[in-house]
């Protein structure tokens, strides 16, 4: 099912068109805003004088602290009272970087988690149970809306209370589950805890997102509960989620193109790759008003690709997210992303989905730890194969990353599980 069906399957022409009409609307309305006029003369575009989308390029990059710097609603386009939702994200220092909805970006924001949803295989007929955290945080309040309006019966439990949450996904049947994947996770092994029947569960689709997960952690979410998992990408200060999502072909998100024109650069340099290269994600808004924002750096790491998918959908297309380059870690002046860790430790014999990163300083070279979790704690009696199995994870890190790191395995259980964003690293240096 396609949800907007026009839109979804667009040529690139009309596509185009709405992108160019749509951008010069944007420009329109925040030439007389403090922040944006003496930006927009700097570099010499004015809505009159945009003439292709390539003009796009002339404008600087914004950044997460042109927002905090602006705090809290130094970024607003429109008069206070138009403004009908605030949300923020928390973010780990200081003041948290806050965005504004008016009532018509809210009716933009229902429509472009519709198309999501549907895209995830979700429609009229699910309940759907959301356990993304209800409250300044986008998520919930993000797929709620669009759940909705696609006629789902939305189930608002919003994140943790694990055992309740199993409950009510029994009780009340729900078909699809909406949160991180680091937390359906653990709402499966908190099933397994308590033996909980599988066809007791009801369950038929997960629509995941607000964090990186990889093709292995998919796979075993799916496993876990015999579902088709399909992951959404977006952030707090463009929309939330809703800016891309996957189809049930899993081959990459579709982006909505005509709310978000999408720019890859060269993270260092700044310079705009071509298509098909991998590099940050740069997004630009054609279609909010209370919180417009043009080439915002996400520092998220992904490539685009344009080709039809098999589901029909001409819209672009963004890869799984790498990680962000500014969780990058550069160890002994190798570049490692999180994500490498995650596919090459999950399928490994014995060992679960769950791990850290320690990553220190020795004098002046770094040291990286990865405590592994075990599946079956009994291999920690057995020295002979905690030797093997160490040696095994060692080896191919090695060879897959090329670095040395110390592996740990630790009991199973005693890592720390996540209810919302896991957070798997931990830099000391
Ligand atoms: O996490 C919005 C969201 C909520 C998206 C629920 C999807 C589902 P923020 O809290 O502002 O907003 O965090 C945005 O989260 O820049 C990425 O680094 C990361 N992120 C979000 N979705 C994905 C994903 C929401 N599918 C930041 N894969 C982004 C990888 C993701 N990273």
């Amino acid at each position: 099912m396609i949800w907007n069906e026009e839109i979804e399957t667009m040529d690139r022409a009309g596509m185009q068109k709405i992108q160019l009409e749509r951008f010069k609307e944007t420009v329109r309305r925040v030439e007389n805003h403090p922040f944006h006029k003496e930006r927009l003369q700097k570099a010499g575009v004015s809505a009159d004088n945009i003439k292709s989308l390539e003009d796009l390029q002339k404008l600087p990059f914004t950044m997460k602290d042109d927002l905090r710097d602006n705090y809290p609603f130094g970024m607003f386009a429109v008069p206070r009272r138009d403004v009908v939702r605030i949300h923020a994200s928390s973010g780990t220092t200081g003041k948290p970087t806050v965005v504004g909805y008016t009532r018509g970006d809210l009716e933009n924001w229902a429509e472009c988690i519709a198309r999501i949803a549907t895209m995830g295989g979700a429609s009229a007929e699910d309940t759907a149970q959301i356990a993304f955290g209800y409250g300044l945080f986008t998520g919930a309040f993000g797929l709620h809306y669009g759940l909705e309006k696609i006629g789902a019966t939305v189930v608002p439990m919003s994140s943790g209370n694990t055992r309740k949450q199993i409950m009510l996904m029994q009780d009340f049947e729900s078909t699809v589950l909406v949160g991180t994947p680091s937390y359906a996770l653990y709402i499966a092994e908190v099933m397994d805890e308590l033996g909980v029947d599988r066809s007791t569960i009801k369950l038929k689709y997960g629509l995941f997102g607000g964090e990186g997960s990889t093709e292995e952690m998919r796979a075993e979410i799916e496993r876990r509960f015999g579902i088709i998992a399909t992951e959404n990408y977006g952030l707090s200060e463009v929309m939330g989620p809703g800016v891309a999502g996957e189809c049930t072909h899993k081959c990459g998100m579709h982006i909505n193109e005509d709310h978000f024109i999408a720019e890859i650069i060269n993270p260092e340099t700044g310079e705009v790759l071509p298509e098909g290269e991998t590099g940050e994600l740069v997004l630009t808004t054609i279609s909010k008003e209370a919180l417009p924002i043009f080439r915002y750096r996400t520092r998220d790491i992904t490539s685009l690709r344009r080709e039809r998918c098999a589901c029909g959908r001409e819209t672009m297309r963004m890869s799984k997210i790498q990680g962000r380059s500014d969780d990058m870690l550069i160890i002994k002046g190798v570049n490692v992303f999180p994500s490498q860790v995650e596919s090459v430790i999950l399928g490994m014999e014995h060992i679960g989905p769950h791990y850290q990163l320690i990553v220190t300083k020795k004098g002046f070279t770094d040291a990286l730890e990865i405590k592994v979790e075990l599946t079956d704690g009994s291999l920690l009696e057995s020295y002979g194969e905690l030797e093997k199995t160490n040696k095994r994870i060692k080896e191919r890190l090695h060879s897959v990353l090329g670095i040395d790191a110390k592996i740990s395995l630790v009991e199973p259980k005693s890592l720390e599980r996540f209810t919302g964003k896991a957070k798997r690293v931990i830099d000391l240096r």
